[in-house]
């Protein structure tokens, strides 16, 4: 296995807009960033990946980019952008940046021109159609709901937006545009950036025939994903990428709807040279029901056991995963996979020892550290997400579902979940701005905050240090072979972790009741000593593995060596 520095690393993901806001005007910025480095250092993590943070009109929340190559004005300038890269680089950690590249802001230069005339130099950086009469060319929706095609009356053609309608797509077939393209990424690397977040990159291609989607039961629109979805083209231009531009040690990230382990090997095989390794969306509807707001209890072997091993056990040339949970797509891990009442602290421990002892690069997202939960008494006017007003228009106004049910399905699945402030004490506005900021704090701030589990030894935070701190010492938790024991127990989720003669078991039970296990003599015979517990009872090294039987208490999670 080769060795790489963002295979050896744990990373931190900072949703910048909700981290920490240094000029009190009620949103994130670098400097807030600079600010907390130290915190960020302090957690043990090696690289730090940024959600955009090139200039947008932030319809989509800095995923609608109107200027490539500048900062957000609300996140600061070029001059704050190079000095906070300099402080990551002085603390030894690295830096990702969010590439947001399959559209553009409609506010960008190059759409602005390309709407003036059919014949002017940027119209075919974007997608035109002419419609079927009054309607649009065909009938697909879009990811935010509504059609995916939006008429510009002056030049009577349709654009298209497989987001939303500021959010034009790029002709990818266009190589004017991707021209430009790697002119940009250049640029960055130039700066010293370290790796890239490659945003929706396989929706790159589209048909261009822009055939109907099949129109399946209740749907509004035609299913469009077989159309704008792991086209062969996207190869095309992945390759052209890591050839032209990718030529250094930087890491590159895919962000890939509808790819799972079995198939990421598309995009990540090691002879393919296209991503390092690619962002799935296997745990987004973990434990969601049939409609938004209802939920469903957790298979474990199903939903957890059967995916993260999938992606563990996959062939050494099928290329590298990251393991995540959370992050500003979805909503807080403790309380879509664990428990954000009576086991809040237990099951975020558990789900960190999960996290930090499995095979791939660890993703922790801004706040899970502190066990920060859903936003649970959120009212519709508290929302902020753009796809949010878009289904509202759709469900409710339309009648066809209720108020109470849309706000009670955001209050389980919303992004916004996962992009209120961060928690840093239990002062005005968890200390994260001195004015209100663009998105309500959560009201478990005052116990669920960065400056009370610091000084807590057995807090969620300095569990999670304890943990980065072991897979520093522990290389056979970053190369070491994964093997799963036990794999039909419904409650508890087992695996060992060996490298050279090093051995790890790691066992955790994934549900507030009690559970065991039962370990074959090989596992029970390898002389495992206990090296952590999320329950804190026991004096490390103590207890030996000498019986077969273990059980486990709700939610506990277990770190075993030999
Ligand atoms: O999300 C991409 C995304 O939502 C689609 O890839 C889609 O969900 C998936 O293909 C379904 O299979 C990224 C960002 O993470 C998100 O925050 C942005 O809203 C979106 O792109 C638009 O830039
Ligand atoms: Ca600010």
């Amino acid at each position: 296995m080769e060795r790489k520095w963002w295979k050896e690393g744990v990373a931190y993901q900072i949703y910048v807009r909700s981290f920490k806001d240094s000029n009190n005007d009620g949103i994130g910025d670098l400097r807030g960033i600079i600010e907390k480095l130290d915190y960020i250092k302090s957690l043990g993590v090696d690289m730090i990946y940024l959600n955009p943070i090139n200039k947008s009109p932030n319809d989509d929340n800095g995923y609608d980019i109107s200027d490539f190559e500048d900062i957000m004005t609300e996140f600061g300038s070029l001059a704050d952008f190079d000095e906070l890269l300099s402080g990551i680089h002085n603390r030894n950690m690295k830096l990702i940046m969010d590439m947001v590249i399959n559209h553009s802001s409609d506010e960008h230069p190059w759409f602005i021109e390309a709407k003036k005339a059919k014949d002017n130099k940027y119209r075919d950086y974007y997608l035109w159609s002419k419609g079927k009469g009054e309607n649009p060319p065909n009938n697909w929706g879009s990811f935010f709901g509504g059609s995916a095609w939006e008429l510009d009356k002056n030049t009577g053609e349709y654009y298209l937006h497989i987001f939303s309608k500021k959010q034009p797509d790029f002709n990818w077939s266009n190589k004017n545009l991707r021209e430009d393209m790697k002119k940009m990424i250049k640029y960055w690397i130039e700066k010293g950036v370290d790796g890239f977040r490659m945003d929706a990159i396989n929706h790159l291609a589209k048909d261009m025939d822009f055939p109907d989607g099949e129109m399946k039961e209740g749907a509004l629109y035609g299913d469009f994903i077989p159309y704008v979805q792991n086209l062969p083209e996207v190869h095309d231009y992945l390759k052209e990428l890591r050839k032209d531009v990718f030529t250094g040690d930087q890491v590159v990230i895919g962000e890939t709807g509808g790819i799972n382990y079995e198939n990421a090997h598309v995009y990540t095989g090691l002879d393919n040279k296209e991503l390092d390794f690619t962002f799935h969306f296997d745990m987004h509807s973990v434990g969601k029901g049939e409609k938004p707001w209802e939920r469903v209890e957790i298979d474990l072997i199903k939903d957890i056991k059967e995916k993260m091993t999938g992606w563990a056990t996959r062939e050494e040339n099928e290329g590298w995963c990251p393991i995540f949970y959370s992050n500003h797509d979805t909503t807080r891990t403790v309380s879509r996979l664990g428990d954000d009442k009576e086991y809040h602290a237990l099951s975020a421990k558990m789900l960190a020892t999960l996290q930090l002892t499995h095979k791939g690069t660890p993703f922790i997202y801004y706040g899970d550290e502190i066990g920060m939960t859903n936003a649970a008494d959120f009212q519709l006017e508290d929302y902020r997400d753009i796809s949010v007003s878009y289904g509202y228009r759709e469900y409710v106004l339309s009648g066809l579902v209720s108020h109470e049910n849309y706000v009670k399905g955001l209050n389980l699945t919303s992004r916004d979940n996962s992009r209120t402030p961060m928690q840093w004490n239990d002062r005005k506005n968890a200390g994260f701005s001195d004015v209100n900021p663009w998105i309500r704090v959560n009201s478990n701030y005052n116990s669920i905050n960065v400056e009370k589990e610091e000084k807590d030894q057995n807090s969620i935070l300095n569990y999670y240090k304890k943990l980065t701190l072991l897979r520093k010492e522990e290389l056979a938790l970053v190369y070491g072979s994964f093997k799963e024991i036990d794999e039909d127990n419904k409650s508890v989720y087992s695996y060992e972790r060996s490298l050279g003669g090093k051995k790890i078991l790691v066992v955790c039970n994934f549900f507030g009741r009690d559970a065991e296990i039962n370990l074959s003599d090989e596992v029970v015979d390898s002389g495992y000593k206990l090296k952590l517990d999320n329950y804190g009872v026991y004096n490390k090294g103590s207890i030996k593995l000498q019986e077969r039987l273990v059980k486990l208490r709700p939610y506990e999670a277990r770190i075993y060596i030999n």
